[in-house]
């Protein structure tokens, strides 16, 4: 039996992937760019078994759901491919994201997964490649091979995959809000946004362009321009969102409170700009002196933990 295990962290994306052109291949309308955290890790480890005659998959101890085992089973399928082999295999993860946190996230997962099998089935494939493998489970999964900041480049099955850029060195302070509220599932708000969004090409040339002045920004280490880009870009992609018919709104009052927090803490001269992904929880990113004020003032919005760049994934065992 052969087995691998590897360990990968979730991103936060500062110029979000929202959208793909084609859904078989998950290539993005539009680039994006993303920071690895150093918190919340998806360990899984993948053993090949050939007595048996249908993957397994086990999630924090417990079976996990037919979809879940579907979706693993899918993504094997395509390592499969790629090796020549027809064994299945018993893949068993651990997430440390809290249960609600939104971070539970399929990026840590599918590149955690990606780097076990890839390794399990004896595919020698670089960080590129893996990469673009881990694409094929889930879009964000791509950037979470990558260490840091990560640019996730448009393009065909061939050049999109995710690469690290440099940038100014920055914390993220992670605010989870205590809500109910149930969310549609991203890849479901992104078709939908695609389908019924009238804002929606629009937002394609408005990712583009911010990606491009991203770029920019971090090549300079300017946080200030991170930062500006970081939250107007983020509430354009909730404006698009919220545009779709029947409208989705993944922003609680709480979230709308803690951008309305970061920024009178902005004219206080703590320089900080938040983001919200798809849900009500909202990460705010700070210069590295100014991350403890940031956790202060914080306190009361929801729990708060500080994070910082993480690794890419990797092989551990
Ligand atoms: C992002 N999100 O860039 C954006 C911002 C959520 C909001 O990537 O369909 O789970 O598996 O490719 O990667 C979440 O989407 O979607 C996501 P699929 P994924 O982080």
């Amino acid at each position: 039996m052969t087995t691998a295990t590897a360990r990968a962290f979730p991103n936060i994306a500062l110029v979000k992937y929202w959208g793909k052109q084609d859904e078989d291949l998950i290539l993005p309308v539009a680039g994006s760019l993303s920071l690895t955290l150093d918190a919340f890790p998806t360990t899984t480890t993948v053993s090949l078994d050939g007595a048996a005659d249908a993957d397994a998959f086990a999630l924090n101890g417990a079976a996990a759901s037919a979809d879940a085992t579907g979706r693993v089973t899918r993504f094997l399928d395509r390592v499969r491919e790629l090796a020549g082999s027809e064994t299945r295999a018993s893949v068993v993860s651990t997430n440390e994201a809290p249960t609600g946190a939104g971070l539970a996230s399929s990026a840590s997962g599918f590149a955690a997964l990606a780097t076990a099998a890839a390794s399990a089935y004896g595919l020698d494939l670089d960080r590129r490649d893996l990469s673009r493998l881990a694409r094929r489970g889930s879009g964000s999964a791509s950037r979470s091979l990558v260490p840091g900041l990560a640019v996730w480049h448009a393009g065909d099955d061939a050049t999109s995959y995710a690469e690290a850029v440099t940038g100014p060195d920055m914390r993220m302070v992670i605010v989870t809000v205590d809500t109910a509220q149930k969310a549609v599932s991203s890849r479901a708000a992104m078709r939908r946004s695609a389908l019924t969004s009238p804002f929606f090409p629009a937002w394609i040339s408005s990712t583009e362009e911010s990606l491009a002045a991203m770029l920019e920004a971090c090549a300079a280490e300017d946080f200030t321009r991170v930062g500006r880009i970081t939250e107007s870009h983020a509430l354009r992609m909730h404006a698009v969102i919220q545009a779709c018919d029947p409208p989705i709104r993944y922003l609680a009052p709480a979230s709308i409170a803690i951008f309305d927090a970061v920024a009178a803490l902005r004219d206080m001269g703590l320089e900080a700009y938040s983001t919200a992904d798809a849900g009500p929880n909202v990460a705010v990113i700070v210069r590295p002196e100014q991350a403890e004020d940031l956790v202060a003032a914080l306190q009361g919005f929801g729990s708060v933990r500080l994070v910082g760049p993480g690794a890419g994934a990797e092989v551990l065992a």
